[in-house]
């Protein structure tokens, strides 16, 4: 089995971390990958946005390669529901696939994400899976992505703190890391706060991988089917899409 793990941003030391957490977790074969163009890192609506194409282009490619799932690694889980209209095998973001497994641990769960500004963003995933009632807080470490991995940067001890802050204080079971560059985080911040901690990345590759044993992928019956042909000018031309992809058969 080939996983198709993308890290939508295009800092490439982020993207081996993520492959080697990846990697850690399953015998399948891991591809990681991050677009050449893109935003260095996700942080708002703006590099939310302009991290879409590059990562709907690894995706195709990565297919084409003989990816059969799919790992959006970016806890805004930017582009899922146009991936998974153009991905023939079945596409799971960081966000949603952590959220669920904590669903698995324990009545409430927290997330510890990067900035601030991106609370609203992981509140508005809250929403949209349905876990509203079951996620009691969300903090902010106010560390930007690219900040978390610097030697000798306090990321892992402020992550930590706020970790324990969400249990401690907010009354959370477990806690989702809101970052894919806290991956690398997750067994020590597990060690010290006593709960479980997920770490997307993991929690991705492991549901995708079960999919894919499971011979199922997305719903081709309306709003997932593949995009209406058309034009597509100006810098997005490469985008137009000659035929929808073959109707794919599932159990
Ligand atoms: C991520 N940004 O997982 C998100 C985290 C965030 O470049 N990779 C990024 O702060 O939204």
């Amino acid at each position: 089995m080939r996983i198709l793990v993308v890290n939508p941003n295009t800092t490439a030391a982020m993207t081996a971390s993520i492959g080697a957490c990846a990697a850690r977790v399953t015998t399948a074969e891991v591809v990681a990958v991050n677009p050449a163009m893109g935003p260095a890192s996700i942080e708002s609506h703006y590099d939310e946005a302009l991290a879409v194409p590059g990562l709907l282009t690894e995706i195709e490619r990565g297919e084409r390669d003989g990816a059969q799932g799919t790992v959006i690694a970016c806890f805004g889980d930017p582009g899922l529901d146009a991936a998974r209209e153009i991905a023939v095998g079945p596409v799971v973001g960081i966000a949603e696939a952590a959220m669920h497994v904590a669903t698995l641990l324990g009545r409430t769960f927290g997330i510890v994400t990067t900035l601030s500004r991106t609370i609203g963003t992981a509140q508005d995933l809250v929403e949209r899976y349905g876990f509203g009632a079951r996620c009691v807080a969300i903090r902010a470490c106010d560390i930007a992505v690219l900040d978390l991995d610097v030697p000798g940067s306090p990321a892992r001890a402020v992550v930590t703190e706020r970790c324990r802050q969400v249990v401690e204080e907010d009354g959370a079971d477990s806690v989702v890391l809101g970052c894919a560059g806290m991956a690398d985080f997750c067994d020590e911040i597990a060690e010290a706060i006593g709960v479980p901690v997920i770490d997307g990345v993991a929690a991705g590759v492991k549901l995708v991988e079960a999919l894919v044993a499971l011979g199922l992928t997305t719903s081709r019956r309306d709003e997932y089917a593949p995009p209406p042909v058309k034009a597509y000018s100006g810098a997005l031309e490469g985008f137009t899409r000659r035929k929808p992809l073959a109707p794919v058969t599932v159990r």
